[in-house]
Parts: C-alpha cells; structure tokens; sequence
C-alpha cells in the first residue's frame, strides 16, 4: 500500500485541455506508463435526455478554486458525547457513542480502514445548506459537502462528488456549484446543474472495479440527475466509506469555513463488493469528525448523521 500511495501522488494530468464539455481523455502518468483517465457524462431533466451541448462541466483550477481533496491533520480524540451534543442537534443519546476525531478539513462521519476491496457503492441524500459569511475567517471561503470512497486512511485516491457553496471575497455573493472528482485528478464542477440552498440531492457513487465506476448526482428537489461514467481512475482501496462536510483547499491555502445551516446525511450506506451484510458499513462505528471550533458531527441511527456550524 505504501508503494501504492507514493506512485500515485505522483500522477499527474498532462493536458489540462477540455476546460468545457462532458468527456475527457487525459494522459495519467501511473507510475509505470502512460495512460488514459476517461469519463463521458449523460443527464436527465426530469426523465428526458439533456442534449450534450447542453451539458457543461468545467475542470477547476487549482489555486484559483475550491478543491475537494483527502483529509489533513487526524488528531484522535476518545470518545465524547458532549462533543456531539454540542449545538442545534438534539439526538437521542447512544450509549456506546461512536469514536471522535478532528480534523483540519474534514467534519462529518467517515468508516474507515477495513481491508482493501470491502466496498462497491456509497450512496447519500443530503440537502444544499444555505451558507452565509463567517466573520474572523479568512476568504476565500468556502464548504463543501459530498459523499465519496477513501480519502482517509487510503490517501493515494479518492473518489467523491456533492454541492459546494462559496465566497470568493467579502464583498462577493454566495455561489452554489454541484462538482465530482477522482484525486489525484483534478475537480469538475458541474456548471449546467443548478444548485439552491434546500434543494435535495442523491448521490451514488458505484464501483465497477478499484479502477472504474459511476458517479450519479440527482437535483431531486429539481429533476436533474447526471451520471459521469469514469475508468482508469487511480487505484481506490475502498477502504473508507466518507460523508462530509469539508473546507475545501485553495492552492496550498485552506477555505475560510462560512457558516451553514445543518447538513443531515440520510439514507447514507455502503454496500459490499462480495455482497452480504453491508449494516456494518452505515454511519454506526463510523468515526464523527469535527473541525475544531468550525464545524461539529454526530450520528443519528446507521443511516442518518448530520454536520453543523459552531
Ligand atoms: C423538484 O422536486 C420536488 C420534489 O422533490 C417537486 O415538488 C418539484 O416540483 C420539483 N421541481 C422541479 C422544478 O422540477
Ligand atoms: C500503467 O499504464 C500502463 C500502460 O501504459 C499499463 O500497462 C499498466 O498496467 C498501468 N499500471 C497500473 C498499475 O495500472
Ligand atoms: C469579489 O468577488 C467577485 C466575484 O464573485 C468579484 O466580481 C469582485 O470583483 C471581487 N471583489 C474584490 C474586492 O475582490
Ligand atoms: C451498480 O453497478 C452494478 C454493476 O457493477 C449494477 O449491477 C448495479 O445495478 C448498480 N447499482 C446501482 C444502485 O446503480
């Protein structure tokens, strides 16, 4: 695995043409060769195929946008229930709370570290916060929630799509993007689906081998739903199962983190690549992270987590 995660931090996107459109062939360097990272898309309103003209995804740039990326700075925590109790949360108290940690980017609930290949699909509803200024933070800033598989304790990739809202600067107005990516590949925002604060969405995101898989986001509050089909992805581990809340990167600077109103993770499962029970695979034993002094997380029952502001 270490050998693994040191080539692939080294994969690198050699053309960064494509900024518009719904595929793309990019040269990867995996380490031994040179190959192709692919992906096509195909779009939905309201059951009726999307023209693909219409479809617009456009790469972020890194520096100038909020990218998603693995987690920073684990700290571990023992167990603490008031930590979870902490804000506009009421929940019905565990008596075997799930483990804590913080992070400095990551808030939410993330299953991690079983052996490599255990899951196939991560699914998540969650509903679009409405974001406003946090003052004391720095801008550009910016929260993005999303579901995704590794991350965590598999750092080399990371698979993971959802909604981000952002500031670009204390005068700027907020701008909400839905977005998918494949680390170490760069991020794609999603610029013909629309995003509103409330607004539903469904993310699936399924594996058809370590290396190729299906990102599905629906706008279910409006009819939408896109489907980006990807191969020769880095190598996933699908060792970590993540809903989050994150602070996104910014060059080698973090977002600021505005403030949002609760963000509930429901119906949120894994399953299994070799099938069989998958009840193990819900938010129950995942790790809660919080982002100290930013952001709080606690879980419900296996399917249901939220993510708050502090
Ligand atoms: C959005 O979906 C909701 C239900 O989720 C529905 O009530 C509403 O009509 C839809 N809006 C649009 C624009 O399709
Ligand atoms: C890397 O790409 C080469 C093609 O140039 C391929 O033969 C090789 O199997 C790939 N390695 C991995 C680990 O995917
Ligand atoms: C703030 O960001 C907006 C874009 O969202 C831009 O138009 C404006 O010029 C920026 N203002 C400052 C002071 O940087
Ligand atoms: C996930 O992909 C498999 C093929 O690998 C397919 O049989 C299955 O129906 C898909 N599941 C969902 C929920 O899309």
């Amino acid at each position: 695995m270490k050998l693994f995660t040191t080539f692939l931090l080294s994969a690198f996107l050699a053309t960064q043409a494509l900024a518009q459109g719904n595929s793309e062939a990019a040269k990867i360097n995996n380490g031994t060769g040179t190959e192709e990272f692919t992906f096509t898309v195909e779009a939905t309103f309201r059951g009726k195929k999307i023209p693909k003209n219409e479809i617009r995804l456009n790469k972020m740039a890194r520096g100038k946008d909020a990218n998603p990326g693995k987690k920073l700075g684990l700290e571990k925590k023992k167990n603490s229930q008031s930590d979870n109790d902490a804000g506009s949360v009421k929940r019905p108290r565990r008596a075997t709370p799930n483990p804590a940690a913080s992070s400095g980017n990551w808030c939410g609930s993330v299953r991690r570290g079983m052996s490599t290949n255990q899951i196939k699909l991560i699914h998540a509803y969650f509903q679009h916060p409405t974001c406003t200024k946090r003052a004391g933070q720095t801008y550009p800033q910016a929260v993005a929630q999303w579901a995704g598989i590794d991350g965590d304790s598999w750092g080399g990739a990371l698979l993971q799509s959802g909604t981000v809202c952002k500031f670009d600067n204390s005068s700027a107005t907020v701008r909400n993007e839905a977005w998918w990516q494949w680390l170490p590949s760069g991020a794609y925002t999603i610029s013909s689906l629309p995003v509103a604060p409330g607004d539903w969405f469904e993310v699936t995101i399924n594996t058809t081998s370590n290396r190729a898989g299906k990102v599905t986001l629906a706008n279910i509050s409006k009819g939408y739903a896109y489907t980006i089909t990807i191969s020769n992805g880095a190598a996933l581990g699908r060792v970590d199962a993540d809903w989050v809340i994150e602070r996104p990167t910014y060059g080698s600077s973090l977002a600021g983190l505005p403030k949002f109103s609760d963000v509930w993770f429901q119906k949120a499962y894994a399953t299994r690549v070799k099938g069989g029970p998958a009840s193990n695979l819900g938010i129950l034993g995942s790790t809660q992270l919080q982002i100290p002094g930013l952001c709080a997380s606690a879980e419900y029952d296996n399917e249901n987590a939220v993510s708050w502001s502090l």
